[in-house]
């Protein structure tokens, strides 16, 4: 498809999954055209040169727009939501606007980085620890942000404390549901009108019942399962997902409502 925008865009991410997703769902849920630069986040390539150049600290995503360069995902969508036409994606009300943002906010500084540690221990280390250990040190010598090299560490030589996990485990679950709770009394995140909270949530939380099956699950938490079967059933999500590539974001299909069928 020709871009139909002024200026194309170009984003770089990794697979449908957490801060990636949430531009490229924001992007499909507007209608906008955009060049996809699939990053291994496995094999290093957010710490490879050519893409230095676009994002100095390494971190994905990262989204060009003519000349200018975006990046943080969450406000990334909100520039999408203000840059592009199509659809708004945050309601006009400002209770329901500021809703939005504390939900997104309760997102990315309390729920995202305790799932993010368990995930780490459990799929991203193991996956990327297949190789030589010289050459995972020289991959974290290469990492721009300290941050990111101390979780990278920790990840390849399994070095998150018991301590460390069991509190990310407890945040999680608080986290859900606290969730489960707004969701019963409100059919989205920010109220009546589906907005970037949703989009957030979704990115963070679609395959929650598979990674804490005992406690988000049908019976107990169906309102967070309708929530999330009902944004995975929007043509922009199903659009946005078929870009992975791999078993992470293919966790995906638990969402179906009639697997197999
Ligand atoms: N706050 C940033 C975080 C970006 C970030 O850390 N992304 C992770 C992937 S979800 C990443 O790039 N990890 C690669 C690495 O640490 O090497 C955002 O929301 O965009």
């Amino acid at each position: 498809m020709q871009p139909t925008h002024p200026m194309s865009v170009t984003l770089y991410h990794w697979e449908p999954n957490a801060n990636s997703g949430k531009p490229m769902l924001a992007l499909a849920e507007k209608g906008v055209p955009y060049e996809s630069r699939y990053l291994d986040l496995l094999q290093f390539d957010q710490h490879k040169p050519a893409y230095l150049a676009v994002n100095p600290d390494g971190t994905i995503p990262a989204m060009v727009h003519g000349s200018r360069v975006l990046t943080e995902s969450t406000p990334m969508m909100e520039y999408i939501d203000d840059a592009f036409p199509g659809p708004a994606l945050k309601p006009r009300d400002p209770v329901a606007r500021w809703r939005m943002r504390w939900w997104m906010r309760f997102f990315d500084s309390y729920f995202a980085p305790s799932l993010s540690m368990i995930g780490w221990s459990i799929f991203v280390g193991p996956a990327a620890r297949q190789r030589p250990a010289e050459e995972l040190a020289a991959a974290i010598d290469r990492i721009p942000l300290e941050s990111r090299r101390v979780a990278w560490r920790k990840a390849l030589f399994n070095q998150f404390t018991p301590e460390e996990l069991a509190e990310s485990r407890r945040r999680v679950l608080f986290a859900t549901l606290a969730l489960e709770k707004h969701l019963s009394g409100s059919t989205w995140i920010a109220g009546d009108t589906y907005s970037l909270g949703d989009i957030n949530g979704f990115n963070l939380g679609y395959a929650l019942p598979l990674s804490i099956p005992e406690q988000c699950n049908d019976i107990k938490t169906p309102y967070i399962m309708e929530w999330l079967r009902r944004i995975y059933e929007r043509p922009a999500a199903r659009e946005t997902w078929a870009k992975g590539r791999t078993q992470l974001s293919s966790r995906i299909k638990l969402l179906e409502r009639n697997p197999g069928a």
